[in-house]
């Protein structure tokens, strides 16, 4: 079968997740850039690829996938190499619950919420203060959700092995990290600081940091 293909730009911290997916599989693979500065992802092109116009989405030979979790199972299902479930029911549902976490009540103010206004300020206007604001409490529930629900003393999220819900939350507490709020509110989490520092030196972090971290343009 032809190799998959990843539609979605490298700076999108879902489209990241499955990349490292990807290359912690050794799967050969395409990425097709498709620009959020650009709506190239409400254009008709990729509306036909997600419905909802968001990013990434996914494709394997003739069969499409669009969100995250299910492109990160198949890739986990369809590939050979490392496991990126756990086997062990009780570690594969707390990575699938903190998964649910990740998505409904950490990304948003992490990335959107925090991330973005601190990092990229629109010109000429005052950055929404009240607005980051508001947004830190519901980081801080999200992230003492995660800290509750890891499983120690192992270095990933839920054992030993890289898990999905590992790859799905890097790229979101890369971003946070480098924010003041995120430098100021992370350390009151030491095993997801502790998680962070080791899993920063993985080969699929390394080779995934987006441009907008790396400072090369
Ligand atoms: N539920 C989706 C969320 C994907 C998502 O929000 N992606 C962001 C980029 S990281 C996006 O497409 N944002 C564009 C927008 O909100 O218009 C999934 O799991 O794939």
């Amino acid at each position: 079968m032809s190799k998959p293909i990843v539609y979605g730009p490298r700076y999108s911290t879902y489209t990241r997740a499955v990349i490292m997916a990807l290359l912690e599989k050794r799967v050969d693979h395409a990425v097709v850039h498709v620009d959020m500065d650009e709506q190239e992802h409400k254009a008709p092109e990729h509306l036909a690829r997600h419905p909802f116009g968001l990013l990434p989405a996914f494709q394997h030979g003739d069969f499409a996938i669009y969100e995250t979790v299910p492109i990160l199972n198949y890739i986990d299902d369809a590939f050979p190499g490392v496991r990126l479930a756990p086997a062990d029911i009780l570690r594969r549902t707390r990575a699938a619950q903190i998964m649910s976490v990740i998505n409904s009540y950490g990304y948003r103010p992490m990335v959107w919420g925090i991330f973005v206004p601190r990092t990229f300020p629109q010109p000429g206007k005052p950055v929404d203060e009240k607005a980051i604001a508001e947004a830190v409490p519901k980081a801080r529930q999200a992230l003492q959700a995660i800290e509750d629900l890891m499983l120690n003393p192992d270095p990933f999220l839920v054992g030993r092995q890289i898990s999905l819900a590992d790859l799905l939350l890097v790229p979101i507490i890369h971003y946070f990290a480098g924010t003041p709020e995120g430098a100021k509110i992370l350390p009151h989490y030491p095993k997801l600081m502790a998680w962070h520092t080791i899993i920063q030196s993985r080969p699929s972090v390394l080779e995934t940091v987006p441009k907008v971290l790396s400072g090369v343009e």
